[in-house]
């Protein structure tokens, strides 16, 4: 059957890679014909109209169908997929708080439509930030769904920790896996390479003992990490959107697909209570395995240093701190 995947922030940046990479096949396969559905607001409908477009021209055989739309109704019907990228962006002068109330509503509001519109089996992926508490409202405004079809994005902060360790070896990229990230998609995350591995050959080896450098480990490879997304706006002056488009392509592939072997990958999702003493309530990134068709097992009994505690808790607080804030928006 096709599969019906809605893209919110249709006219963004990030939307502008990610369309064309989930209308090519490169995420559910060249075979699995796939219907777009494209949500913004209605200033942008113009753009809009332009990007559909640009992928009616791409002459794609997997797209099917293309569904351009200003309303939720419209946009959440029956879908088996939700990207939800669109946001209010942080102006200048705005505090953390008032991006957060912005969004509250946004994503109050679509969790709303999720409940009401969806395919009770949707899989829910946020981008738009702050994307973990942004996840959580709209968890939290969609009771009839399972929490675990709520996930968020922190997989671009996983694949720009593999890359500046695998530069650092002077490996290729795919040589480096089971990097982790951990809790908030902000600068608090702890990207987490004491479980991580290198191949090189036939022989796997961790990365701790490749590097052979605790101090770059626990102190400028975390801060590179943590700050990448203002290092490209700084450079850009845009921020990240070629690299979040293949990030948001990784997440739902591997989602959709299941991850390899023993391999895991780190995603946003809800925390029950149970894994690593997170305390329940937040969308907190952890290491997950990920079974054909989309169920996820949190990777549990890994060993927590000293440090890495104090650097997961300190993320986690920040996440209760959001979703204090959150919860008093969504009530009012
Ligand atoms: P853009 O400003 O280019 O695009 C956002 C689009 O969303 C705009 O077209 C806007 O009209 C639309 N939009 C706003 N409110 C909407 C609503 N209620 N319904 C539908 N559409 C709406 O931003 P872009 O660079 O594409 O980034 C999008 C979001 O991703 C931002 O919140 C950004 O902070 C976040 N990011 C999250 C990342 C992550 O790893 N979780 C990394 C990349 C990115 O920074």
């Amino acid at each position: 059957a096709d599969l019906k995947v809605l893209v919110t922030g249709a006219a963004g940046q990030i939307a502008y890679s990610l369309l064309y990479s989930i209308a090519n096949g490169d995420v559910f396969g060249k075979d699995q014909s796939v219907t777009l559905v494209m949500l913004d607001i209605a200033p942008m409908a113009g753009v809009l109209e332009g990007v559909v477009m640009e992928l009616q021209d791409c002459a794609l055989p997997s797209l099917k169908k293309v569904i351009s739309t200003t309303t939720v109704e419209e946009a959440f019907a029956d879908i088996d997929y939700a990207i939800l990228v669109g946001a209010m962006p942080r102006r200048q002068g705005m505090e953390r708080k008032d991006l957060l109330k912005a969004n509250a509503k946004i994503f109050k509001e679509q969790g709303q439509a999720l409940d009401k519109f969806a395919k009770k089996t949707v899989k829910v992926l946020v981008v738009g930030n702050p994307a973990n508490t942004n996840c959580l409202i709209a968890l939290t405004a969609a009771p009839s769904i399972p929490k675990d079809n709520f996930t968020c994005l922190t997989r671009l902060d996983q694949n720009r920790a593999q890359s500046q360790i695998a530069a650092r070896l002077g490996v290729s990229n795919d040589c480096v896996s089971n990097v982790i990230i951990w809790g908030n998609h902000s600068s608090t995350q702890y990207p987490d390479v004491a479980h991580a591995s290198v191949k090189c050959g036939d022989t796997e080896s961790s990365v701790v003992s490749c590097v052979k450098d605790d101090n770059w480990l626990n102190g400028e490879f975390i801060t590179t990490v943590q700050k990448r997304g203002g290092a490209v706006i700084a450079a850009r002056k845009l921020s990240s959107a070629m690299s979040a488009a293949k990030a948001i392509c990784d997440h739902v592939r591997d989602w959709h697909f299941g991850t390899k072997g023993d391999k895991w990958t780190s995603m946003g999702i809800y925390s029950n209570g149970s894994n690593y003493g997170i305390k329940e309530g937040i969308i907190y990134s952890v290491p997950v395995r990920i079974a054909p068709g989309g169920a996820f097992t949190a990777v549990t009994g890994l060993s927590i240093s000293d440090f890495a505690r104090s650097k997961m808790d300190e993320t986690a607080e920040e996440l209760f701190g959001e979703k204090l804030m959150a919860m008093e928006f969504m009530s009012s």
